[in-house]
């Protein structure tokens, strides 16, 4: 529907600027290693590979002390790579392709979700994540900027954002707090408890998986950002929504999370809407596992919400 004959186009993003830890940028490599591109064919998709961070050195940038705003750590290198991500994802939605933006970190959702928000403005998007990352410059406690790439994907205290963001302000369509749902959330900041509170937005916690069960809660997050069941919808997929016990291999890993089987379950069903329109699977870190399992599990998992997002079914 909104993708034409099958296409796919991968974005890379072996970025990791958006928070302290090394590795993350290694996401892309490992999921690559461990077959995303023979899995994307075998189930009969084409795909297209898209490197827009390639002419970087990622390393340098991320290193240089200079590269700070009050208490935002790396604006420039964030600002600079997202850019190229936005170019990147904006390309794919004109070329009816679907975006899957590999990470890296999260902070380049801010890129995917504004891109998709810009190419379909009524499209809808669901943030799967253990971390509603919407804190702005002025909230967040981390000054990691991939703790707020909902904030500027929406545009919020506009005043509060390091200079390096203004090319965000210029783009037409930016997120609309009434086209986002969150799902898997147990670590919400004090700031962003606020804003989600203010902004009514769509947030259901792991409190509301367990009282409803994930089938329901998928159900009422696609009512509330897709009400007429036939707009695009984006995924953006944080892996530390599943819990440690299946994806340990991450940046901020939370207990409690989602079991394997609901973190894919929920892509399942988004696939067979037939309106998946963009995918980000972010924050898998092999450098943070502490056996070889962890990062065979963590890799796979990410591997499966591929699949089941390109439409794999068990039976
Ligand atoms: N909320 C925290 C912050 O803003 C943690 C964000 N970490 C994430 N987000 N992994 O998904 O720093
Ligand atoms: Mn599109
Ligand atoms: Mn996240
Ligand atoms: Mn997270």
């Amino acid at each position: 529907k909104f993708v034409s004959a099958r296409k796919v186009t991968v974005i890379r993003a072996p970025f990791s600027g958006g928070q302290g830890k090394g590795g993350v940028e290694d996401g892309p490599d490992k999921m690559e290693e461990f077959g995303l591109l023979r899995d994307i064919a075998e189930l009969g998709w084409t795909a297209t590979v898209d490197d827009p961070l390639a002419k970087f050195d990622l390393a340098t940038l991320k290193a240089d002390p200079s590269d700070v705003y009050g208490n935002c750590k790396r604006p420039k290198m964030v600002s600079d790579c997202c850019r190229l991500i936005f170019d990147a994802a904006t390309a794919a939605h004109e070329n009816k392709t679907l975006p899957v933006t590999v990470g890296g970190d999260h902070s380049i959702g801010m890129a995917t979700i504004l891109a998709f928000a810009n190419a379909h403005p009524d499209g809808g998007i669901l943030w799967i994540d253990a971390h509603a990352d919407i804190n702005t410059p002025s909230t967040t406690p981390s000054g990691n900027l991939h703790g707020c790439p909902v904030a500027f994907a929406m545009g919020l205290e506009e005043d509060s954002w390091p200079p390096h963001f203004d090319w965000i302000k210029q783009v037409k369509h930016k997120v609309r707090p009434d086209r986002i749902a969150y799902i898997g959330l147990r670590d919400v900041d004090p700031g962003e408890k606020k804003l989600l509170k203010e902004l009514g937005i769509a947030a259901y916690s792991m409190y509301h998986v367990d009282k409803y069960g994930i089938n329901k809660v998928v159900e009422m997050a696609l009512q509330r950002v897709n009400p007429s069941g036939n707009k695009p919808v984006h995924v953006s997929y944080d892996v530390d929504a599943i819990d440690p016990l299946y994806v340990a291999a991450t940046g901020t890993p939370v207990r409690g999370g989602l079991s394997l089987r609901e973190g894919l379950f929920l892509v399942e069903e988004i696939a067979a809407t037939g309106n998946l329109a963009g995918l980000d699977i972010v924050e898998v870190n092999p450098a943070l596992a502490s056996t070889e399992t962890h990062i065979v599990d963590t890799v796979n998992a990410g591997l499966s919400i591929a699949r089941c997002a390109l439409g794999e079914t068990i039976l």
